[in-house]
This record gives structure tokens, C-alpha cells and sequence, in this order.
């Protein structure tokens, strides 16, 4: 039974991800509506161990202080087993309503109803501010749209709901505020250490992408919410830039701005907008994701007279039949070179994104890739993923059913991102699989025919771990490295000295203003 002084009380917690989008927006969200939110981030991006029991309990003896009467959970697949220990963790010791949301409980709801009293399956905001209101007053909430239910064992199957076309309606996250509470190694830490020191701040300007790869989520979500409004929407410019003005003002030495929205060029209007407002309002360096079927000159432009410094451009396999067949990606090879030569003429640096150990895919195929990453122009620098098996993938049901995976595969089972985060020629990896990591990074530094001679030699074969090593440890980037330095903080320095500037033309024309009005104001005497 929850106590009524709780009834108003909500808990957020968020999963190696500090800057979680989803729960600093629905703590301000919260917060605005008149809840008393906490939200808990254990442990940041891209940390690599596993939380243990030690963490586990004393985030939930941080929840029991607070006493919420609704704990949420945001989770991704990886992080289910650590989801479940949190939430049996704060059940022992307090009674509380459990809600779980994001795209693991979206694809999987019934496995995580073991754990929830109820899952929010897509978008979360309206259906957590009823669920709030629900445990608030008392009332039943079974019938919440976008919500299942655990019902004494039974689940409650509620439809989605239409999707929200208004974002700009929706708060900012505050990342820097009280009731925030970061956690680490079983203490609490300060992530945002200060204003003065946040230099990168994450922010979307859209939701949802029009393409289904079957290993990613958008497949899942594209047809679960086929029917249910415009799967793209994005916020408008203006309320982009009051968000980002607001940014600034918060944190003053911010460097630059990381857009995660999906596919950032999909509306040219938007971003003739957006460029032109960008670059005079904000002109920070921001780095994009883009697609090559999204990309041409006009864009280009647009998103270089904005800012844009940096990118990051899925190809995932430089092999046509194994994108279209194996990964359902419908871009020409002869789009991806020209989307990659329009990167390279804007001088904008690429990091391109590749998927390694597909075993759907043959030697072949992984030549392919090969051979593209050879063709595209340098420099640039390429990152190699994993084929993460993620539970709702096309992919995924594809492999389990031809048998080349099990179960104990898929993500959630496997947690496979705490030991996996770019772990490419670690020497833990097998010599078949780094006789293809090192051909692929060496195909980003040396000339097509030096690659394919290297790896037709024996020595390449016999000597992989050497080479490996001396790929990790030879600077290849170096000078580059230090000339993007360089130049970002000439960037930063240059817009530092716009805005001062402005400030102080600002204060100039105040006060010649008040100068010639009071002037003119008084009375004077004739001048004749
Ligand atoms: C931006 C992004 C990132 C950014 C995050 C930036 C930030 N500051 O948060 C970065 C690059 C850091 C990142 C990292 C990772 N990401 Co990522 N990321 C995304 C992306 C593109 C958007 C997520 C986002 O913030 N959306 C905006 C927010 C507002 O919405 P949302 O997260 O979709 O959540 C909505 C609903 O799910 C729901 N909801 C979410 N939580 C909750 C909780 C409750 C209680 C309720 C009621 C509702 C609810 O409401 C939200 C708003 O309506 C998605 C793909 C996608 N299009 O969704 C992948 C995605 C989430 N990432 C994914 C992965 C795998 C990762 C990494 C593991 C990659 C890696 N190898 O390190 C890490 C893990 C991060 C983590 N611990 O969660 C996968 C997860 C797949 C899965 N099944 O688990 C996704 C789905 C992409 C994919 N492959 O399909 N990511
Ligand atoms: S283009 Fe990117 S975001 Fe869109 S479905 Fe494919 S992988 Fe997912």
C-alpha cells in the first residue's frame, strides 16, 4: 500500500546515460506539472562495467529516502537484467507502483511485465504525466493509452496512442539542476561538474526516420505505429534555437553541440531555416548524423554555413546485395561516394560507420566493404560495430531462425555492450576477425592496390597480432588530430569574440540611444 504522502512523489532512473534524453525531459516535465521528481543516472556513457549489488543497493536506498509512489525505469536491451535488480532492489524496500519505458519495454513488453506493474510501449510523455496522475489520486490506470498493464498476472493490452506532432510543446531537459542525482562506484558523483566546465551539450530536433534497417529500432517502430500519425516529426527552428540560447546561457564555455536526431538532413526548408538562424544566433561547431541517400550540395552548403564541422555517416557494409538482402539499406554504392566527396569538398570530417561480424554475411561481402573503404576519399576516420543482436530485429528473428544465433544471443540475454564498446583490435579478438578489422583500417589510411597486396601476403595472415599492434599504436591521425583541435578552438575562440562584440555594440547603441533621446528630450534652449 502506498503511503499517501508519496502519491505526488516520482522516480526516474536512468541507465548509463548521464545525459539521458527521455528522463531529463520527463523530470522537467514532471517538475512543471507539480510532481516532486527525482531523477538517479547510474553511471555515464560509455562506461564499461557492469554496475555491482554494492551500486544496485544504494541507488535503491537513495530511492527509499524519497519514498516515490511511481518508480520509472528508462531502459535499452542491454540494460534489462540491471533494470530487474534495481527494481527488485526498491520493491524490498518500499511499496511502490513500477513503471518501465524505451525501446526495450516498447519491443519486449510482456518479459519486462515480470518486473513492471506496467510498460509504456513508444513515446512516453503523455502516458507517464496519466500514469503520474493515476497513482496520484488513487484511480485505476488500465486503460492508459501506450501503456500494458500487469494486472494480477493478466496483461492489459493498451493500443498506442497518436503520435505527438507538437515537440515543441514539450520541455528541455535540465542537466544541471537539483534532483538530479548521478551515481557512480556507489557513491554519488558530479557528472556536470559545474556549469563552467559542460563543453558538449546533446540535443535532438527530431523524432522518428523514414528507413526500416532491420537492426535497428525504427523497423519495430515504424510498424507498430504505422496508422498512428507522421512517424517524422521535428521541432521548429525557433524553439531549436531558444532551447540552444538557453544552453548557452547556462553553460558559457560550451564547445559543441551533438544533434542526435537520426537522419539530421531529412527537410531541405527546415534547414535553409535552421542554417541561417544557426549561424547567427548560436554559431557553435555541431556535429550530425547523416545519411547518403540525404545528402546533396544544397544540403551540403547549408549545413556547412551553419556550422557543421563534423559528421557521422552510417554505411555499415560497403557490399550492395549484403545492404540490401541482409541489412534492408537502400542506398547505390555510387550514393555513398558521392554523399562521402561531398563531405570531403565541404571540408567537413566524416567518421563513418561501419557493422563487422555479421556472420549472414560471406568473405565476399566483407571484401566488399573492403574495397569501398578504400575508394572513399581520405581522410576520414571509420568506426566498427558489432552486430548487436537486438531483440525485435528483422535481423535478429532472421538469424535465431536459420539457427546461426540463440536466444542467449539476443542483447538482453547477452548484455554484450558492457564488454563491447569498440573493442576492434583488442587482441582478445579472434586472427580471423582481426585479419578484417585491420584491412578495413587500413584501408582508411593506404592506398586500394597497397590493401589488397597487403592482405593477399602471408606475413599479413602469420603476423595479424603485430600488425594490430602497430595499428593501435602507430599515430596515423595525429597531425589531423591536432589540426581539429586546433581548429575548433580557433572556432570557439572566433565566436567568443562575435559575441562580445555584440554585446558591446549592444551596450554602444543603448547608450548613444539614451544619449540623443535625452538630448533631444530636454529642453533646450533656442539655439538662435
Ligand atoms: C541519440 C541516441 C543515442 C545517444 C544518446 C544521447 C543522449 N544524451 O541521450 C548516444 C550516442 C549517446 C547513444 C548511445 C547508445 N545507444 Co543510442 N540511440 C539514440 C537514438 C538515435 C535516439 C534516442 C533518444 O534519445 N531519443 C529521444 C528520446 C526523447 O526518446 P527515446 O529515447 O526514444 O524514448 C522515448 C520512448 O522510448 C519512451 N521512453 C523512454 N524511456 C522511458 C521511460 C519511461 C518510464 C516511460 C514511461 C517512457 C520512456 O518515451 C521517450 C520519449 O517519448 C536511438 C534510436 C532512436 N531513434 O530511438 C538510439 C538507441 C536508443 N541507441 C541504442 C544503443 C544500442 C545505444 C548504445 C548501447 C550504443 C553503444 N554501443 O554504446 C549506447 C547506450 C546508451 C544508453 N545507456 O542508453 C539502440 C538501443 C537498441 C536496444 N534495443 O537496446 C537504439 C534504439 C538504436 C538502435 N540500434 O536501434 N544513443
Ligand atoms: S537510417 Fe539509421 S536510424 Fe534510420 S532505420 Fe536505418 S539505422 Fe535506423
Amino acid at each position: 500500500m502506498i503511503p499517501n504522502s508519496s502519491r505526488n512523489r516520482v522516480a526516474l532512473v536512468g541507465l548509463y546515460n548521464h545525459r539521458s534524453l527521455p528522463v531529463h525531459i520527463f523530470h522537467s516535465l514532471l517538475e512543471d506539472t507539480g510532481y516532486d521528481v527525482r531523477s538517479y543516472y547510474l553511471r555515464r556513457q560509455y562506461n564499461l562495467q557492469r554496475a555491482d549489488p554494492r551500486e544496485v543497493a544504494f541507488l535503491a536506498d537513495q530511492v527509499a529516502q524519497h519514498n516515490p509512489g511511481l518508480f520509472c525505469v528508462s531502459l535499452t536491451s542491454g540494460h534489462f537484467k540491471l533494470a530487474a535488480e534495481i527494481t527488485e532492489a526498491v520493491r524490498d524496500r518500499i511499496p511502490t507502483t513500477v513503471l518501465w519505458g524505451g525501446i526495450h519495454p516498447t519491443v519486449m513488453p510482456e518479459e519486462c511485465l515480470q518486473y513492471a506493474d506496467a510498460v509504456c510501449r513508444g513515446e512516453g510523455e503523455d502516458a507517464l504525466l496519466e500514469m503520474a496522475q493515476a497513482v496520484r489520486d488513487g484511480a485505476s490506470y488500465d486503460g492508459i493509452a501506450n501503456l500494458w498493464v500487469n494486472r494480477n498476472g493478466t496483461v492489459i493490452r493498451n493500443e498506442p496512442r497518436m503520435l505527438r506532432t507538437d515537440l515543441d510543446s514539450l520541455p528541455w531537459p535540465r542537466f544541471v539542476a537539483p534532483n538530479r542525482i548521478y551515481l557512480d562506484k556507489g557513491g554519488i558523483v558530479d557528472y556536470e561538474p559545474g556549469r563552467d566546465r559542460v563543453t558538449t551539450y546533446d540535443m535532438m530536433t527530431s523524432r522518428g526516420c523514414p528507413h526500416s534497417c532491420s537492426y535497428c529500432c525504427n523497423e519495430f517502430l515504424n510498424l507498430y505505429l504505422r496508422g498512428k500519425g507522421p512517424i517524422i516529426r521535428r521541432r521548429s527552428v525557433d524553439n531549436v534555437m531558444a532551447e540552444l540560447r538557453e544552453a548557452l546561457a547556462m553553460f558559457p564555455n560550451l564547445l559543441l553541440v551533438l544533434m542526435g536526431d537520426d537522419v539530421f538532413s531529412l527537410n531541405v526548408p527546415w534547414l535553409r531555416e535552421f542554417a541561417e538562424k544557426y549561424a547567427a544566433k548560436i554559431g557553435l561547431p555541431f556535429v550530425c548524423n547523416l545519411h547518403p541517400n540525404h545528402l546533396d550540395e544544397e544540403r551540403m552548403r547549408l549545413l556547412k554555413s551553419a556550422g557543421l564541422r563534423f559528421c557521422v555517416m552510417g554505411i555499415q557494409s560497403g557490399s550492395p546485395s549484403s545492404r540490401e538482402q541482409l541489412l534492408n539499406r537502400y542506398t547505390k554504392q555510387a550514393d555513398i561516394i558521392r554523399a562521402t566527396e561531398l563531405v570531403h569538398d565541404y571540408g567537413i570530417r566524416p567518421l563513418y560507420q561501419f557493422i563487422i561480424d555479421n556472420p549472414l554475411e560471406s568473405d565476399q561481402q566483407r571484401a566488399e566493404t573492403r574495397v569501398l573503404i578504400s575508394r572513399l576519399r581520405k581522410p576520414f576516420s571509420i568506426q566498427l560495430f558489432h552486430l548487436t543482436w537486438f531483440p525485435g530485429a528483422r535481423i535478429t528473428e532472421q538469424a535465431l531462425e536459420q539457427g546461426i544465433i540463440q536466444p542467449t544471443d539476443v542483447e538482453h540475454e547477452k548484455e554484450s555492450g558492457y564488454k563491447f564498446w569498440n573493442d576492434v583490435l583488442s587482441y582478445l579478438r579472434t586472427p580471423e576477425e582481426l585479419y578484417w578489422d585491420c584491412s578495413y583500417f587500413l584501408a582508411a589510411k593506404l592506398p586500394a592496390r597497397v590493401v589488397e597486396w597487403l592482405v593477399r601476403q602471408q606475413f599479413y595472415r602469420r603476423h595479424i597480432q603485430f600488425i594490430r599492434w602497430l595499428l593501435r599504436r602507430l599515430p596515423l591521425d595525429y597531425h589531423r588530430h591536432c589540426w581539429l583541435m586546433v581548429n575548433t578552438v580557433f572556432n570557439v575562440l572566433l565566436h567568443r569574440i562575435h559575441f562580445y562584440l555584440d554585446i558591446i555594440r549592444d551596450r554602444q547603441f543603448r547608450y548613444w540611444r539614451r544619449t540623443v533621446t535625452d538630448f533631444l528630450r530636454r529642453d533646450h534652449p533656442p539655439v538662435f
